[in-house]
């Protein structure tokens, strides 16, 4: 079939919005009617060409929203009309990483997902012309339909709206599990979140869902402040606008109880910013501070610090998708969004269509919306 897509010809270059071929599902395949989806700081990430597995020309987009339209042989999980989320990290029950109950990458497709094909080794997407096209992240939710293997599909409410669904494809599952399921912050804990973006939005969310007492939000951008308060920070933090060193100042306003020493119970990195990465680990508390990066860092980049650092206590943690097993989680958490446990409709700042994909990366640049979706 012909489908609408956006696709990244070249890294750096604009989305050419275009018609492209897709061969329908093959075994344990699934193809999907995308609604909606977001766009992600990760998007722009590979489609300026600084992503190390970044390959064009792929189709960009991993956080959406839509509807089985089609189901290839053996697949049991879905059907046609089910309304789901596609899973760039999949869920297979069955490899190794999933049996462990110890992390949610699972490996069971990891390998030709990062070459941009289906787990067997072909692409579903070519040009009018016959050129193929890349998967990206398993998704290419910048195409009106896309094909998944079935264990990267998690099936949700039909009552759950495509316009906010899309988000828990990333942003709010990441943000959200960073805080739930990697740090597993408690009740009345310190806790700092640099960079206030789709990720970091989320992040806060999580700690007021968590019962933190000082969310502390950290960011260059003061137009982040007032989002940021709604969703429960309670101290904002400009770098550039505080005088000093930002990692004695963190410390110092964590002072509490009598604590000679402070520093956060809790860091999070939402900006892929290896200074900022550093900052986030030193101004955690001695002896039990714990510091998540979720901020992907440019090509190349390396993080550094003391490692009397992690001597004295302070433990470095990264997490992908929030730590949250997709097939699993993800339906919980819009049972979380239905419920009005975590808010996600303030966060929607912009709609688009697809022809104006582009604008939204300016919008990203610009620091003037938290998601930018696209509604097909
Ligand atoms: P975004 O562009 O919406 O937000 C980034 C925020 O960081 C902005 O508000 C910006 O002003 C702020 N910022 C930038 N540099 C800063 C600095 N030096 N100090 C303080 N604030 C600074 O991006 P996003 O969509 O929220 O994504 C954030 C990061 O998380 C990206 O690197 C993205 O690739 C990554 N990400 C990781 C995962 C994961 O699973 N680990 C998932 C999604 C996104
Ligand atoms: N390809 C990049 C790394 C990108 C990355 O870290 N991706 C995160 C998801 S970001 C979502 O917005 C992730 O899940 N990584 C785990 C994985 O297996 O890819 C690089 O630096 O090569
Ligand atoms: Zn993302």
């Amino acid at each position: 079939m012909k489908t609408r897509a956006a696709v990244a010809f070249q890294a750096g270059k604009p989305l050419e919005i275009t018609e492209v071929n897709l061969e329908g599902p093959k075994a344990g395949e699934v193809m999907i009617e995308i609604k909606a989806t977001g766009l992600c700081h990760t998007d722009e990430f590979t489609r300026s060409g600084d992503d190390p597995e970044g390959i064009f020309p792929a189709i960009l987009g991993h956080e959406g929203a839509g509807v089985v339209v089609e189901v290839g042989e053996g697949v049991t999980t879905v059907k046609p009309g089910d309304h789901v989320i596609p899973l760039y990290t999949p869920e297979c029950r069955e490899c190794a990483s999933c049996l462990s109950g110890k992390t949610n990458l699972c490996t069971a497709i990891r390998s030709t997902q990062g070459q941009g094909l289906m787990p067997d080794g072909t692409s579903r997407f070519s040009t009018l012309d016959g050129e193929m096209i890349h998967h990206y992240m398993g998704c290419s939710t910048f195409s009106n339909y896309t094909v998944l293997p079935e264990i990267a599909v998690a099936k949700i409410r039909e009552d759950a709206p495509f316009d906010m669904a899309c988000y828990i494809g990333c942003g709010v599952t990441t943000g959200v599990g960073a805080v739930v399921n990697t740090a597993k912050v408690e009740i009345g804990a310190t806790a700092v979140v640099f960079g206030l973006g789709g990720i970091g939005l989320n992040v806060i969310q999580g700690l007021r869902l968590a019962g933190a007492d000082m969310i502390i939000g950290v960011d260059l951008n003061n137009d982040k402040k007032p989002m940021a308060e709604k969703f429960g920070m309670t101290h904002f933090i400009n770098p550039s606008e505080i005088g000093e060193d930002i990692v004695p100042y963190i410390v110092n306003l964590t002072k509490r109880r009598g604590d000679l020493i402070g520093g956060a119970d809790y860091s999070f990195d939402a900006t892929g910013n290896t200074t900022v990465m550093r900052q986030a680990l030193e101004c955690t508390h001695r002896g039990w501070g714990m510091s998540v990066i979720i901020g992907v860092a440019a090509a190349g980049a390396e993080i550094s610090t003391r490692p009397f650092q992690l001597v004295t206590g302070r433990v470095w943690k990264g997490t992908a998708f929030g730590g949250a097993r997709g097939r699993t989680d993800v339906p919980k958490i819009v049972d979380w969004y239905m419920e009005g446990k975590i808010e996600i409709d303030p966060m929607i700042t912009h709609r688009l269509k697809l022809d104006e994909i582009n604008h939204g990366f300016d919008l990203m640049h610009e620091g003037k919306s938290i998601r930018a979706i696209v509604e097909y």
